[in-house]
């Protein structure tokens, strides 16, 4: 049977409430799909915009096969574009950001625009048209100051997103921030290991004994159900709104994408060992300080907390079947000035130890799975409702577009 039969057929019968069979974990081939059917169709974060202020500027980055440039036109737009030279296929950009008048490929200089179109081509011959090679463009969206991509030839709409983002993020002026500080630390574990881990908070108070400090670990806060019945979430969200910002947890039908406002610990204000901010420039004067976390996750690329005086956000990105890229950037206000205004060292404490600490819990449960001796396991209902939630949005999100390709004799 091949790859994408076997996949379906697991889905199909798997054991709702337990942990995916072994190979939705590490099987190659069963990677394969869920770069095909999840990573080359979805919308994706990239980044930020305050990450490519200028025109000229760009980052590169890499999802599956696919290099794409993420570069800021001299009008000031933001484009995606296919990171291969339309000569013979050369990456174009080489760096992971630059800034550049024009995209030149290093192996025989063609020379692009900033909007991906062919401005130079040495000795082609009479007949060649540069019209006909730009670089290929990717579908690219902004919101609220972050750079969403989709390769798919035909992307999903991105507004309803859109229309649920923004308004819970306008308010935090993320365009107007600067990245302080950027890590990408290599987890050996399949991309979806990565999620169920940041899916609950089970593991929590065993594991991560700074972000414990401000962090509830209480389910109705990492979860997907209960918020409602918490009152100190009710209050927290009563209080925020009535200074104007959207609180209430919303996800959408597809359960892709939520976002919410959880309140911290007793008096925590910021993600420090003390609770008290990092930076002391906050992130807009219309928010004030206490107002607990904004978070949004949207699978399969990224969560988020928003808080008073700084934010962390995070980009999940799949290397092979068993490597995962996670990058995480602290944004404070671009006025915000290092060793004035924040200690660099504070500001990513808690966050730098946090995702360390998740690093080697998801090696160890890659290792454990790949015994063969696994078998799928149960979700805690009262703690792993949101790994629950992650792997039935998986499941009906890559059920339908595996049969679409399936034998029909299934
Ligand atoms: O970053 C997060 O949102 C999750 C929630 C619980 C644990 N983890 C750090
Ligand atoms: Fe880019 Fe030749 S491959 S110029
Ligand atoms: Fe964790």
């Amino acid at each position: 049977m091949d790859a994408r039969n076997e996949m379906l057929r697991l889905i199909q019968n798997r054991r709702q409430g337990f942990s995916l069979p072994r190979p939705f974990y590490n099987a190659p081939d069963f990677y394969r799909l869920d770069l095909e059917l999840v990573w080359y169709r979805e919308w994706l974060f990239v980044g930020h915009e305050c990450e490519i202020a200028k025109p000229g500027s760009y980052f590169t980055v890499q999802v599956g096969d696919y290099p794409v440039v993420v570069v800021r036109g001299r009008d000031g737009i933001i484009r995606a574009l296919h990171n291969s030279c339309r000569h013979r296929g050369s990456r174009v950009c080489t760096g992971r950001k630059g800034t550049a008048a024009r995209l030149v490929c290093p192996y025989h200089q063609w020379t692009y625009d900033l909007d991906g179109s062919l401005l130079f081509a040495r000795e082609m011959g009479e007949a060649f048209c540069k019209e006909d090679f730009s670089m290929k463009p990717v579908a690219c969206e902004s919101v609220a100051g972050y750079i969403f991509i989709c390769l798919a030839e035909e992307p999903a709409d991105f507004t309803p997103f859109r229309e649920t983002m923004e308004p819970y993020f306008a308010p935090h002026n993320l365009a107007e921030t600067k990245v302080a500080h950027e890590a990408t630390i290599i987890e050996k574990g399949n991309w979806k290991l990565v999620w169920e881990n940041n899916r609950e908070c089970y593991h929590c108070s065993a594991n991560h004994p700074e972000l414990c400090k401000t962090f509830p670990e209480a389910p109705t806060v990492t979860g997907v159900s209960g918020a409602e019945k918490d009152p100190e979430i009710m209050e927290h969200w009563s209080r925020c709104e009535a200074a104007g910002l959207p609180s209430r947890f919303r996800i959408d039908e597809a359960g892709q994408y939520r976002v919410t406002r959880a309140p911290l610990l007793r008096d925590a204000v910021s993600y420090t060992m003390t609770g008290r901010p990092a930076v002391k420039r906050r992130l807009s004067d219309r928010v004030s300080e206490r107002i607990g976390t904004l978070m949004l996750y949207h699978y399969p690329t990224t969560w988020n907390h928003i808080l008073g005086d700084h934010a962390v956000t995070f980009r999940v990105l799949p290397l092979s079947a068993t490597e995962t890229a996670v990058t995480t950037k602290w944004l404070v206000h671009k006025d915000a000035v290092e060793g004035v205004d924040y200690d660099l060292k504070e500001l990513i404490h808690v966050w730098t130890e946090t995702n360390d600490e998740d690093r080697r819990i998801v090696e160890e449960n890659a290792l454990g799975v790949k015994s063969p001796a696994y078998e799928p396991g149960p979700y805690s209902p009262v703690h792993e409702g949101g790994v629950i939630q992650f792997v039935e949005w998986y499941a009906s999100f890559i059920g339908p577009r595996l049969a679409e390709g399936a034998d029909t004799k299934l």
